[in-house]
This record gives structure tokens, sequence and C-alpha cells, in this order.
């Protein structure tokens, strides 16, 4: 069963690795999956993306209601460890495998939780909505209103973001973290559907140094 689904990272190394012990991530590429395949290639263990796709009901599924009864992508599996939610996801692996990516004091801890906890209640609703009114939906679902609407509200998260970057490169610390990830894997959206991102020069400078990530790339080349 394992074996039909698709290897695609990690093991850089040839090492053999027992699939059914391999971190599975359940989604695909183009969703909220997106986040924790870049964790996920930032960390570099080996990993298996398990495709459960929204577009052809695979969330709603028994199978998959049985990971995350939540009905949503992505969700991970880790050993004994199953866990729903992008930010936590992402909390979780840059802990456990740490590889830079956790910060190094309770305080920049508290800081990456604060603006992943930011990024889900703040920044990411009129982010999606603009991407689902200006994109994601049939034409004739989309509404022009409500996505402009959602075009205005994101200035407020947006001018936030650029107070808190001002004189520094980083949300938590002097690195590149799991905090930088979770905000720009939003962020990093909003230029696709037209939210203006000129009023906030230190969140674009940020946001070009986060997305030049070289684990990016690789996360986005599954698409
Ligand atoms: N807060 C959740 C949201 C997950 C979510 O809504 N994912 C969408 C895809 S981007 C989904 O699975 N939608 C399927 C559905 O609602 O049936 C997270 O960040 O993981």
């Amino acid at each position: 069963m394992a074996a039909a689904y698709p290897l695609v990272g990690g093991a850089a190394d040839g090492a053999h690795v027992e699939e059914d012990s391999m971190i599975k991530v359940y989604g695909v590429p183009m969703s909220r999956a997106m986040r924790a395949l870049w964790m996920l290639e930032e960390v570099g263990e080996p990993y298996e993306l398990v495709t459960v796709n929204f577009a052809d009901g695979g969330t709603r599924k028994p199978d998959f209601l049985k990971i995350n009864p939540n009905g949503h992508i992505p969700a991970l599996q880790d050993g004994d460890v199953t866990l729903f939610e992008s930010m936590a996801i992402n909390l979780y692996l840059a802990r456990k495998y740490d590889k830079g990516l956790w910060p190094k004091s309770t305080a920049d801890e508290g800081r990456a939780f604060q603006w992943s906890l930011w990024a889900m209640t703040e920044l990411e609703e009129p982010v999606i909505t603009a991407l689902l009114h200006r994109m994601f939906l049939p034409a004739a679902q989309r509404d022009a209103q409500k996505a402009d609407d959602a075009a205005v509200r994101f200035q407020t998260p947006l001018a936030v973001l650029n107070g808190a970057l001002a004189g520094r490169d980083w949300l938590a610390g002097k690195t590149f973290t799991v905090a930088d990830l979770n905000v720009a894997s939003v962020l990093g959206i909003a230029p696709m559907c037209g939210l203006d991102l000129t009023t906030a020069p230190n969140a674009q400078r940020w946001l070009q140094a986060c997305n030049a990530r070289p684990a990016l790339a690789r996360a986005q080349a599954r698409t």
C-alpha cells in the first residue's frame, strides 16, 4: 500500500528508510500543504507526500477523516504522532528536527508562536478571500467586491508586519526560523492575487529573502 505513494523528498544520501516509519504529509502542493512541504524540505528528513485532494473530494473520504476529522489538508503522521493544522505541523517539525529553524531562546519561541497564530487569525482571511474571488473559484462564483474589500482589510495586518520588520531581518531572533516560514507561507500568496505590498517595503524585502530559500524552490517543484 505505502509503496503506491510517491517519495518526494529527503534521503538525499540514498539511505534506506522503512516506509512505514517515514514521515507522511497528506495533501497536494497547491494548497496549505505547501507550508508543510516547505518545512519538510528545510528539515531534510525523508518524507512521503500522500496525495489527498480537496478538488476531488479526497479530504472527505472516510480513510482520510480518520487522520484529520476536520476533512482538511495538510495532515502529518510522524511515527505515533498525527497532527493537523499547518502552523502546528510546522512548529512541531521545526522543534523536533531542529535544523536551525527552531528559535534559540524562550522569548523567540514565544515570538514564533505569536507570529504563527497571527498568520492564521489576522493575515490569512483577507489573503484567502482575495485568492478565492480572484483566482480559485469558477468565474461565475467570484465576487469582485469581496476581493476588493479583502484587499483593503489586508493592509491592516500588512502594516503590523511591516512595522515589526523595521530595522530587523527576521521575526524571531537573528536568523530565518519557523516564525518567518509560517508567516511567509501566507503572505507569499498575496502577490499572486494582486494584493498590494508596495505600502510595506520592510515586509516586501523580508518576503523576498524568505522566498529565496532553496527549500521553498524544492517544495514548489512538486507542483
Ligand atoms: N487551518 C487549517 C486549514 C486547512 C484547510 O482549510 N485546507 C484546505 C485546503 S488549502 C482544505 O483542506 N479544504 C478541503 C475542504 O474543506 O474540504 C490549516 O492551516 O491546516
